[in-house]
């Protein structure tokens, strides 16, 4: 790997290359120096998952000068509020060496990343990182690959899951009936919220989409630094990011919590969350998506159970999983998350309460 590093622009020669983080989708190492304290994040993305390496990079690469031109004129430091994709010497943007994709970025040190929010003052502040993150893109105007057609589209994902379902690969479903009857039961509302998408009547705007806490780096003081993970970047409405924050910042437990009891929304989180987010994106946010704000956590947090389910039946080829029954364990905790948000935001007949 210090080989592969070496394919880079880098500011000196790669001495050693550690494995870091807990992604599940790509591998992340970091790259060190022999002669400079600089450092990289060097990726081996996932190609089963992104069929179009090349332009998930050139997605990045227009989105982060964008940002780095806006945080410049607002006197921030380019370097260190945004990723820095670094080229490879053949002046692209990833290295491929046998049908794998490596790609580097510029390591932010002196920051902090978090795989839970401890405190609501966090989470406002994570509410603002991301309505800047949004704010910064509103009038990126460049050309975005779609990269992951059907991301966040419950339609697409109701084609997967119905496939999954009539084939089940690993045998699995019929010890999960009620876990795909929790699934079922909410079909139609979900696609009756995706009809407002598809009807235009939410727009798409440049977004995140994979906004848990630990994709983005704080300062000392608390606030966002930096987002990271960029990968998924797309025209998307911003209301999928709004609700896989609160998927992540306002759970009580663990994504993965072996025990569903530790699991639920705090509505202070979730409250904190929304101030900081409104506070930087109130100004761009239409009618409708203000709205539509709560469903969305309700929305993203469905689709992620449903995502962990049918992985799970699917004999996990998708998520990374630490043992046999992870993908079920995570379909558990999520789906108490997902019924504390519906109990706490919805308890009448499916209306949002105030
Ligand atoms: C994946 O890449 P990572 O680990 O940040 C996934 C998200 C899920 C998340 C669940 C491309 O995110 O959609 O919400 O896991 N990313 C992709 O933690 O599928
Ligand atoms: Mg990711």
């Amino acid at each position: 790997m210090v080989e592969i590093a070496g394919q880079f622009c880098l500011e000196g020669r790669p001495s050693e290359v550690k494995a870091l983080g807990d992604g599940f989708i790509n591998d992340t190492y970091t790259v060190l120096l022999a002669d400079s304290p600089v450092k990289y994040i060097l990726q081996r993305k996932n190609t089963v998952i992104f069929k179009d390496i090349p332009g998930m990079m050139s997605n990045i690469k227009a989105v982060t000068e964008h940002l780095k031109r806006k945080i410049a004129a607002a006197g921030g430091d380019p370097m260190r509020e945004s990723l820095t994709v670094v080229p490879a010497k053949d002046g692209r943007l990833y290295y491929e060496s046998d049908g794998e994709y490596w790609c580097i970025t510029v390591f932010i040190d002196n920051s902090v990343s978090y795989d839970k929010a401890d405190s609501e003052l966090l989470a406002e502040c994570g509410g603002r990182g991301i309505g800047r993150f949004q704010a910064m893109l509103a009038d990126f105007d460049g050309e975005l690959v779609d990269t992951l057609p059907g991301f966040h589209n419950i339609r697409y994902r109701f084609g997967q899951w119905d496939k999954t379902l009539a084939e089940d690969p690993a045998g699995r479903a019929a010890d999960v009936r009620d876990l795909i009857g929790e699934i079922e039961s909410r079909r139609s509302e979900m696609l009756d919220f995706f009809k407002l998408i598809e009807d235009g009547h939410i727009p798409l705007r440049v977004t995140h989409n994979d906004t848990k806490i630990a994709n983005m780096l704080f300062d000392r003081s608390g606030n966002v630094l930096c987002v990271l993970d960029l990968d998924t970047v797309l025209r998307a409405p911003c209301l999928y990011d709004f609700g896989d924050s609160i998927r992540s910042y306002a759970n009580t437990g663990a994504e993965d919590d072996p025990n569903p009891d530790r699991v639920s929304m705090s509505r202070g989180m979730y409250e904190a969350f929304l101030r900081g987010y409104l506070s930087e994106a109130g100004d761009f946010l239409t009618d409708t998506e203000r709205e539509w704000l709560p469903f969305s956590a309700r929305y993203i947090t469905y689709e992620q159970v449903l995502r962990f389910l049918m992985d799970y039946i699917d004999g996990d080829r998708y998520y990374k999983v630490k043992y046999p029954e992870h993908n079920l364990v995570r379909t558990r905790a999520q789906l108490r998350l997902l019924r504390s948000i519906e109990h706490q935001l919805f308890p009448y007949n499916g209306h949002y309460v105030k």
